[in-house]
């Protein structure tokens, strides 16, 4: 019986609309930035669909929460989720696909009575976007043990404001810890954010690794001067430097195989038509699928940064936000997921995720791996991401299979 089981498509899309009016833009788009009210009321949305299923709730110090659905025995969780925290220009399938699509799975699960040897748990990690408050991947970084809660509530947003004020404001955060929850295996479905899936006419991803990234912000110092009466030579413009920055991303993208360079954030001040900037504030953003490629983007980035502020006789410094590694998935828990794919029958492919995801964090310490479904236009971080309802159910298809196959 399990192997003709189906999620129920128009369940599952309905749950990610409704999830997707809490923090509506008037564009069309979603904004729930990290532990603010939106994404409180994003999670208690989660939340409540959790209790409905009759899953055993809990909330730790960072807000992550997990369901957990009754095994035959206790023990290690086949566990599966991902965010519902997401960027400033989101769409409403970016973190909350993988959300929804496991509570889908567990109300397939529990509408046809099905038990399964090891429980089965839904969880939603606090932060993963790391758009307001920095490292992104917070509370999957936490859930591993790698970052200390206390450490996790100093950070601030550009406001000023600390992870810690903006969760006791709007009561996002629980009393729990999870780093006693074992881990059999973690699955999660997401878009895949970019256009391989499309263009190669698949329907769904086999994801094998995810590649490295690196954040850095540079802080760049010079001298405020008049636009018009002072001769070039004698300034000492930090906006000169940081756009020599930007310029310098795109050749290091070009220069080293299969890198990424992004400049995201760009603040300069007193940022005045007729005012020679006196500081920059920028981020690169860094990624490669290999470690040493990696490695030698920063060692080039760095180089490169030195030399243009010591030109303009502009002091720089800088903070390295995020550095996480690249990660190969675990091949048996990939391999189940190529198998239930290949059951249902769906065009499938193995490729290497070029976001980011709570998965790689998790890949480190669990076997973890993912499953991809097409963003159209290969769109993502942006309020025009789509993906159809057809391709939705095939990734929560593949979900459920896999997630049978590994919980037994
Ligand atoms: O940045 C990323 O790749 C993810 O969206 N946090
Ligand atoms: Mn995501
Ligand atoms: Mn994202």
């Amino acid at each position: 019986m399990p192997a003709s089981l189906r999620v129920n498509a128009s369940r599952l899309q309905h749950h990610l609309d409704q999830l997707a009016r809490i923090g509506a833009l008037t564009t069309g788009g979603v904004c729930r930035l990290a532990f603010s009210e939106a994404d409180r009321q994003g999670r208690d949305y989660i939340e409540a669909r959790m209790r409905s299923l009759g899953l055993a709730v809990r909330i730790d110090r960072i807000g992550n929460i997990l369901g957990t659905r009754r095994g035959t025995r206790s023990g290690p969780l086949v566990l599966t989720g991902s965010h519902v925290d997401t960027v400033g220009t989101a769409g409403r399938f970016d973190g909350s696909l993988g959300v929804i699509g496991a509570l889908e799975v567990v109300e397939t699960l529990n509408d046809a009575a099905v038990s399964t040897d090891h429980p089965v748990g839904v969880i939603a990690f606090a932060n993963e976007e790391g758009a307001r408050f920095m490292p992104d991947m917070m509370g999957s970084l936490v859930f591993r043990g790698d970052l200390q809660v206390g450490d996790a509530r100093s950070r601030v947003d550009r406001d000023g404001v600390s992870v810690g004020e903006a969760i006791d404001r709007t009561g996002y955060a629980g009393t729990d810890d999870f780093t006693d929850v074992g881990v059999h295996a973690y699955l999660e479905l997401h878009i895949e954010q970019g256009p391989i899936l499309e263009n190669a006419n698949m329907t769904i991803g086999v994801v094998e690794a995810v590649q490295g990234l690196t954040w850095i912000t540079f802080t760049l110092t010079g001298a405020t001067a008049h636009a018009g009466a002072t001769p070039i030579d004698m300034r000492r413009d930090a906006g000169y430097v940081a756009a020599a920055i930007v310029q310098y991303a795109r050749t290091l993208s070009h220069e080293i195989e299969s890198q990424r360079a992004t400049v995201g954030l760009l603040s300069l001040s007193p940022n005045i038509v007729n005012v020679v900037a006196e500081h920059a504030r920028l981020t690169v953003d860094l990624r490669n699928p290999d470690a040493d490629r990696l490695a030698m983007a920063e060692e080039r980035l760095h180089r490169f940064v030195a030399g243009a502020a010591a030109a303009e006789r502009v002091t720089v410094s800088h903070t390295t936000d995020v550095r996480v590694p690249p990660v190969r998935f675990d091949p048996v828990v990939a391999g189940h997921v190529q198998d239930a794919a290949t059951a249902l029958g769906c065009r499938s492919m193995r490729m290497v995720s070029g976001a980011g995801h709570d998965a790689q964090i998790l890949a480190a310490k669990f076997p973890a791996a993912m499953i991809f479904v097409p963003s159209r236009g290969g769109i993502s971080h942006n309020v025009m991401e789509f993906t159809s309802t057809a391709d939705l159910e095939a990734g929560a298809n593949v979900l459920l299979h896999a997630a049978l196959r590994l919980a037994g």
